[in-house]
């Protein structure tokens, strides 16, 4: 008999199907076992008869015959899509079975602290609220993805070993490649840029290192960034863009996946009309309505960024705010000085229910201003030759934005640490194992 999904075993009752999937959870009555099988599509209640479930553990490996019934009306499980229906069965047979489990996974949600979550990551991924968040996470690629493809943009795979640092500061790795010095990209900045001459508009979902000397509820030392880079663009048309495409993807997540919102307990997107606001208002806004004064910060602090998101909600109706004009010093050396007072940046911030989720800016794309803009920063033009040559020979107004994929799906869902929306987290603790402690 062929395999039948478990979902699709709605439109099966009375039938005989297989279902394949893992043990979720059993209840023992006698030589009737009760157990739920989880499988790409859904979860499932089986009734095993004529003694067979003796033997079987949380997360064994089976496939299972029987025939699909309705349940009594008493015993209808609203809470799922297949909870009109239970599968009969007295045949079942293990393709794996599994150790004993170090903790109960057959709880709707899996509680565990955070160390034990990811130190079992291999199994505690398969508990289906957890899987929930990378369905999510699945869902904000193809958002974005469909969003770009739609603007006309090229995907490009881009390497992430580079002769240079991208964003400059100290958060880099330092790779020994074969001998000669090398870093991790802390973003795919400069290929994007590179090939801006090449295709006008392209777009990249790629990995980026940032050696973080810190431990934060928000920051990783292996991230993945959705970045975009557009030719012929101005700061307005950017500005745009980035709103566009934010709102665009999470409402098509929104839409693909209401019910894992809906279980994560969290609103839906407010949409109004996003705020933009210079750096310098959104602080005044933070000084006059929460009373602290950083009118002299280079950036917003965290505690900035959740009240000014706030204040978004409470005026404009709007989980984003967009904040424009950093100072130039506080910015990388492709960003484009504001012609009318060149101290401020044309760089922009997305906020997100509390959180800056991208950065970007206009780019310098002149050529000697550029070359003189790496010198003004202590570094050295020569390690920046093969992306120098893309601005040599021709460079249009251009420019760009990325967005932090873990950051985004920790937002959208509300969970308390970004280590929860990757799905391998990597920060100065950890790399799949706990690492020691330095002597
Ligand atoms: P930036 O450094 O601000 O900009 O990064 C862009 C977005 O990526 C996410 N992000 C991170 N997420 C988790 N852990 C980290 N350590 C981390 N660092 C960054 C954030 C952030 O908003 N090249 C520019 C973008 C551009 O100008 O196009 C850049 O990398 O959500």
């Amino acid at each position: 008999m062929n395999r039948t999904l478990i979902l699709d075993c709605i439109e099966k009752t009375g039938e005989d199907v297989k279902i394949c999937g893992f043990v979720q959870t059993k209840r023992d009555h006698g030589k009737i076992t009760f157990i739920d099988i989880v499988d790409r599509s859904g979860q499932i209640q089986v009734v095993l008869g004529g003694g067979k479930g003796a033997g079987l553990h949380p997360q064994d490996v089976v496939c299972i015959t029987g025939k699909v019934n309705k349940r009594p009306e008493n015993l209808v499980n609203k809470n799922i899509p297949t909870g009109e229906i239970e599968i009969y069965s007295e045949e079942i047979k293990v393709l794996s079975k599994a150790a004993e489990l170090p903790f109960d996974m057959g709880g709707k949600d899996l509680d565990l602290q955070l160390p034990t979550l990811l130190d079992y990551r291999s199994l505690t991924l398969r508990h289906p609220k957890i899987k929930d968040i990378f369905k999510v996470q699945s869902a904000i690629l193809e958002g974005f993805r469909k969003a770009c493809l739609k603007r006309d943009c090229i995907e490009i795979i881009v390497p992430t070993i580079a002769a240079s640092s991208t964003e400059g500061g100290a958060e880099v790795f330092k790779v020994d490649y074969y001998g000669h010095k090398a870093f991790m990209t802390q973003s795919p900045q400069l290929y994007k840029q590179m090939l801006i001459p090449v295709f006008e508009r392209v777009f990249t979902i790629a990995h980026a290192y940032r050696a973080e000397p810190s431990v934060t509820t928000r920051h990783l030392s292996e991230t993945t960034q959705m970045d975009c880079e557009f030719g012929f663009v101005d700061f307005q048309d950017l500005l745009n863009l980035l709103e566009e495409i934010a709102v665009e993807m999470l409402t098509f997540v929104q839409e693909k996946y209401p019910h894992i919102l809906e279980e994560f307990k969290v609103s839906k997107l407010a949409t109004g009309k996003i705020p933009r606001l210079r750096l310098r208002e959104a602080q005044e806004i933070i000084f006059k309505e929460f009373k602290r004064d950083n009118r002299k910060e280079k950036d917003l602090t965290p505690q900035d960024e959740v009240d000014i998101c706030k204040w978004a909600l409470e005026k404009h109706n709007s989980d984003f705010v967009t904040i424009t004009h950093f100072p130039m010093m506080a910015k990388p050396f492709y960003t484009h000085p504001d012609p009318q007072d060149p101290q401020y940046s044309l760089s922009y911030d997305l906020l997100f229910r509390g959180t800056e989720i991208l950065s970007g800016s206009q780019r310098i794309n002149d050529f000697e201003m550029l070359a003189q803009s790496i010198q003004k920063r202590g570094m050295d033009p020569k390690d920046f030759e093969m992306y120098l040559q893309a601005f040599k020979y021709g460079m249009p107004p251009e420019g760009g934005f990325s967005y932090g994929m873990e950051r985004l799906t920790k937002l959208l869902l509300g969970l308390e640490n970004i280590r929860e929306a990757s799905l391998y987290p990597r920060d100065m603790e950890r790399v799949d194992v706990r690492l020691s402690k330095k002597e």
